[in-house]
């Protein structure tokens, strides 16, 4: 995140994160969000490749420190099928944890924002994270940031010579300071009301005014999340 601020997790209790398994240990790969007592939501892109083997993935949850937290095995990864690393479109997927998620002060699930979900131009919406800032690498600490949305036709002019904004993915910017989500801050959430309505994505930098932070939207794939939240439970 940069140019957030340090957040307490019990700020955000629905954030999680993914580490994934080095030569070295477990080393944080991405954000994720807490949404049920068995699963957390994330991007497609932080699960993909590791359908075969979910065990050198771990959850971590209900911490404000990169490298801490409560940890839980992976059972099984599913991410969208119709994910692709070139477009980045359908970049969602979901996590299913080993064992019952417990829920207290610092984790608390969010709710996921219903289909066709109109979220208004300008809505200010609270996206966090253990990734990068501007001052140093990856953040140690859990940070977080107000940005607005921003309407699809301006995120896709913005984007124009870069990629394709789909219906299913949502932009968010703020400026002066420029704030926004960043490398290592992927799969976590954009909350609105204690509702995920994004997943951090992708972008052209991080905080730069001419190119929004892009997000997967929630609204856009909730069926397809409660399809496999069915299959889980
Ligand atoms: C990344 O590399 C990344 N500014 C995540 C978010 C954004 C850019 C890059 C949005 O994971």
């Amino acid at each position: 995140i940069v140019n957030g601020e340090l957040v307490d997790i019990t700020e955000v209790p629905y954030q999680a994160a993914l580490r994934r398994k080095t030569t070295s240990g477990w080393s944080h790969s991405c954000g994720a969000v807490v949404i049920s007592t068995k699963s957390v939501l994330t991007a497609a892109h932080c699960v993909i490749g590791y359908q075969t083997d979910p065990s050198s993935l771990i959850v971590a949850v209900g911490t404000s420190l990169r490298s801490e937290g409560i940890t839980y095995a992976v059972a099984s990864v599913y991410p969208h099928e119709g994910y692709s690393s070139v477009t980045v479109d359908n970049d969602i997927g979901l996590v299913a944890i080993t064992g019952t998620i417990k829920f207290g002060e610092t984790v608390m699930p969010a709710n996921i924002a219903p289909s066709l979900l109109q979220i208004p131009v300008g809505t200010q919406a609270i996206v966090s994270g253990f990734g990068r800032t501007e001052y140093d690498g990856q953040s140690s600490n859990l940070r977080a940031a107000l940005v607005s949305i921003v309407s699809q036709k301006e995120c896709a002019m913005s984007y124009l010579n870069l990629g394709v904004i789909t219906p299913g993915m949502i932009c968010a910017a703020a400026n002066n300071p420029p704030r926004d989500a960043c490398q290592g801050d992927s799969g976590g959430p954009l909350v609105v009301t204690n509702t995920v309505i994004g997943i951090v994505s992708w972008g052209e930098g991080c905080a730069n005014s001419s190119y929004p932070g892009v997000y997967t939207s929630v609204s856009y794939f909730s069926a397809w999340i409660h399809s496999y939240l069915d299959l889980i439970e």
